[in-house]
């Protein structure tokens, strides 16, 4: 458990960390394009919400993308 709530701090703070590099003019407006975007990719079944697995796939990639 204590694991989990590490992971979820590293991911809270690669997600501020992409949140301010593509927030280029400061408005919040340049993540909703990017967010709709990458949702529709990792919501694999297209069922509108992230499961375990998809939100574990996420997870991965975001980890891959720091590494
Ligand atoms: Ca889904």
């Amino acid at each position: 458990m204590t694991e989990f709530i590490e992971d979820m701090v590293v991911f809270d703070k690669c997600l501020n960390e992409r949140f301010n590099e593509l927030d280029v003019h400061g408005d919040g407006e340049e993540i909703n394009n990017v967010y709709d975007d990458v949702f529709e990719k990792l919501d694999e079944d297209h069922n509108g919400t992230l499961d375990r697995e998809e939100f574990r796939s996420l997870m991965k990639k975001i980890m891959q993308a720091v590494a």
